[in-house]
């Protein structure tokens, strides 16, 4: 017979199974890891990532934290006008301009963005001190560069004498590939898990080069070209940020994760659902990384050519991604 009690009764012991539930499942996941936790460790995009792990490792190594890591790490490569992809001497859009897109987040989930801006080498930082001193997550524009030089950031003409002579050329004939995989994807995207076990991850880029002025990809996009949860892992991309955002490629992998993927299932799951959604997806490139709270890391790619930068036991080595596309 139904009655209030009754009710009660019913209501709260199917609380207590959902409850149950609810800790035997993040038991089971615990116990399904039984892996040895391995940190400090760092993994970042492409080979301009051996530079900027050493950077971040010599924080890593001294005690300090993921967060302060992965931003000054990826800081090296902003600054690097050698580098044509990040920050200062990127390629600019179609119209001249270098605009630049950044993301960071820690292990608590605080997220911080900039993005389409312009004059600042190190978009990275600007991106910190939004997570750190903004109700917000994201700034973009003028907006951003406003804050950016409120809070001590100078401005200064970010398009080097070398980006620009090879934009000159561009706009002579003006063709534009934008998917064009083997000259326009280097972001980096950087994560790490300091001694405490704190995971953090960063992402930087000038994005496509000759976009259209104003277009903005995947890499200031918390879960698209970033994901970081630390109780689980984090993520980043590289590549066609079109069909990370599609995809949501970074959030995925870490929910991935969470259901009890390791790093490398993860990152491979989340390329076929691009191959699965992208129709010519062999002529684009999506590379991922991804690492756990355990240390455990993986990487993956569409095409062939992806590589990272490991940085663990003390040594810094450049590894080539697995890939999806092998070709006949
Ligand atoms: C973007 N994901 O703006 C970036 C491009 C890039 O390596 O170079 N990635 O879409």
């Amino acid at each position: 017979m139904y009655n209030r009690r009754n009710f009660l009764k019913l209501t709260s012991l199917s609380g207590l199974g959902l409850l149950m539930s609810c800790k035997e499942r993040k038991f089971d996941y615990e116990e399904k890891i039984n892996v040895k936790k391995e940190f400090p460790i760092v993994i970042s995009t492409w080979k301009h990532g051996l530079p900027a792990n050493q950077a971040a490792w010599e924080i890593l190594n001294n005690g300090g934290k993921a967060l302060d890591a992965v931003e000054q790490g990826v800081r090296v490569c902003e600054s690097d006008p050698e580098v044509k992809s990040v920050g200062y001497g990127g390629l600019p859009d179609r119209d001249g301009h270098v605009t630049l897109d950044a993301c960071i987040m820690d292990n608590e989930g605080n997220a911080g963005s900039v993005a389409f801006l312009e004059g600042i080498k190190n978009p990275i930082s600007v991106a910190r001190l939004v997570m750190e001193k903004t109700p917000h997550v994201m700034l973009v524009c003028e907006g951003a560069k406003r804050f950016a030089l409120e809070n001590g950031f100078i401005e200064e003409n970010l398009l080097t004498a070398e980006a620009e002579k090879i934009w000159r050329e561009w706009i002579k004939t003006g063709i534009y590939k934008p998917w064009d995989y083997k000259s326009n994807h280097d972001t980096i995207g950087m994560l790490a898990i300091d001694n405490q076990g704190r995971l953090a991850g960063a992402c930087t880029t000038s994005g496509l080069k000759f976009k259209m002025h104003g277009r903005v990809g995947d890499s200031p996009i918390i879960g698209a070209g970033l994901f970081v949860d630390g109780e689980i892992g984090a993520a980043a991309a590289t590549g066609v940020g079109e069909a990370v955002m599609k995809t949501l490629g970074s959030f995925l992998i870490v929910e991935l994760m969470r259901m009890g993927k390791t790093p490398q299932e993860a990152c491979e799951e989340a390329i076929l659902r691009i191959t699965k959604k992208w129709k010519n997806y062999d002529e684009i490139q999506v590379g991922f990384i991804a690492l756990d709270k355990y240390g455990r890391f993986g990487a993956f790619s569409i095409q062939k050519g992806f590589e990272y930068a490991l940085y663990k036991n003390n040594k810094n080595e450049l590894i080539s991604s697995n890939y999806f596309v092998k070709g006949v």
